[in-house]
């Protein structure tokens, strides 16, 4: 496999998002988001760990792009923290957030690196939490007034926006397992996040685009290849829920303007559906967008009739059992399995035939040994990118209009509920020192895009 058989315009990138990485959390006029506040509470986060400092990226954007810039990607995805721009979720953009994302934008353009720009990687300003959060409808409207302004200060030099970033995670996790901020746990009333989230990307799209004529605009869901453990009716009817909330809720509102009806039975939602997602806010969230961006990890197998658990983050289908495959995992727990991204590229090319897709985030976590010698041989995450992107090869030889393909990580980073304890990188971060090491597979990556740092 080569670089030159994804063609010319292939996007090859690597992606982070600012609360995992840039720390100075309290400078620069930033204000409090909702990790803020989650991190400080008790238990919420494996080793009591924060964003606090994370990579200290924040003070160190020359020599994180000049490292970028070895790597050989023509395209860097990062988000911006929204706190930095409005600290209080409203009002005027702070002339200095502003201003830290203008420099990186054009520290990356300077390398012929192309800038892809996500405005919600789910730091939701406190103030904003405090009113309601995403449970409330206001705060849609309030994502889009901040896009607005991100999208007027950036626009001449960005081109790539993505609305948001995986909202079934800000939704499950964040309001019904409340393993995420803001650690509510209001079950199945939790899916109105979901609508406000979509609403609030339906309302962003035509203020970007206003404030930004050039712009491409898009949003990245992460979707799972669902497949029953068995034949029995019970577990294909595990199956057709967890895909309904894991990948047809956002799906189907975005690109076919309805609600799978099966899904909201599931959450015991039909009332609040019929009610207030009006015929209006399905036009809104159906706004056509430019591409679609794709998280893959893992898929799901699972089964029905298990032992119901609390707080899940598929509320609704409590019952519903996860199962462990033989197959290897990573450090997540997460099975390996390259073809459900071939999958999960099928299924969003069926919803959206006309959008080119990405794969926005890709990669794996494990235990990293520092060699004597200083050196990181990540043998098992270098094999899983070289089959994920093997998976992406097929899947354009299967004529699905894949574009670009970004690596999760580009450095190791504070991984929300599990702190530092999981490292996505493929630059390892001695935190002790905030020192850089690019390692084995970040050498692999560069080798195959022709990269610098292949040759150091
Ligand atoms: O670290 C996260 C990222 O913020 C969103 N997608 C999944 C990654 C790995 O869990």
């Amino acid at each position: 496999m080569q670089r030159s058989d994804f063609g010319d315009s292939f996007v090859w990138g690597t992606a982070t998002a600012a609360y995992q990485i840039e720390g100075a959390v309290s400078e620069g006029g930033r204000g409090p988001s909702i990790w803020d506040t989650f991190t400080r509470k008790p238990g919420a986060i494996l080793g009591g760990d924060n964003g606090d400092i994370a990579d200290d990226h924040y003070h160190r954007v020359g020599e994180d792009v000049a490292l970028l810039a070895d790597l050989g990607i023509n395209a860097y995805r990062f988000s911006i923290s929204w706190p930095r721009i409005q600290p209080d979720g409203t009002g005027p953009g702070n002339r200095t957030g502003l201003g830290f994302y203008r420099d990186l934008a054009e520290q990356l353009l300077a390398h012929s690196i192309t800038p892809w720009v996500t405005l919600y990687h789910w730091d939701l300003p406190q103030a904003l939490e405090d009113k309601g959060g995403w449970l409330k409808r206001e705060t849609a409207y309030r994502f889009a007034d901040y896009s607005a302004i991100v999208a007027e200060e950036l626009g001449d030099i960005v081109t790539n926006w993505i609305t948001l970033n995986e909202p079934w995670c800000s939704t499950f996790l964040g309001y019904a397992s409340g393993v995420h901020a803001p650690g509510r746990q209001v079950a199945t009333q939790s899916a109105h996040a979901a609508h406000h989230l979509l609403l609030g990307h339906g309302l962003a799209v035509p203020r970007i685009r206003g404030a930004a004529p050039e712009a491409r605009v898009g949003i990245t869901l992460n979707l799972y290849s669902v497949n029953p453990a068995s034949d029995s009716e019970a577990d294909r009817d595990a199956a057709r829920r967890i895909d309904g909330l894991s990948n047809r809720f956002f799906l189907d509102p975005l690109f076919k303007g309805t609600y799978p009806t099966d899904v909201i039975a599931d959450l015991d939602q039909v009332d609040w559906f019929t009610s207030t997602t009006t015929s209006t806010d399905l036009d809104t969230i159906t706004a056509p967008i430019d591409f679609l961006g794709i998280n893959y990890y893992s898929r799901h197998t699972v089964a029905g009739d298990s032992v119901v658990s609390k707080a899940s983050a598929f509320p609704g289908s409590e019952s519903v059992q996860f199962i462990e495959t033989d197959a290897p995992q990573t450090q997540m727990g997460w099975e390996i399995h390259p073809d459900g991204l071939i999958d999960v590229l099928t299924m969003a090319h069926e919803k959206a035939p006309q959008l080119p897709l990405y794969v926005t985030e890709n990669g794996s976590a494990y235990e990293d040994i520092v060699t004597a010698d200083g050196t990181i041989n990540d043998e098992a995450r270098t094999d899983y990118l070289y089959k994920h992107i093997e998976a992406c090869k097929n899947a354009i030889e299967r004529e699905i209009p894949l574009a670009g393909y970004f690596v999760w990580s580009f450095i190791d980073n504070f991984e929300w509920a599990m702190g530092y304890s999981r490292r996505f990188g493929i630059v390892f971060v001695d935190y002790a020192t905030q020192a850089r090491t690019p390692k084995r597979s970040a050498l692999w990556y560069a080798g195959f895009l022709g990269g610098r740092l292949s040759s150091g």
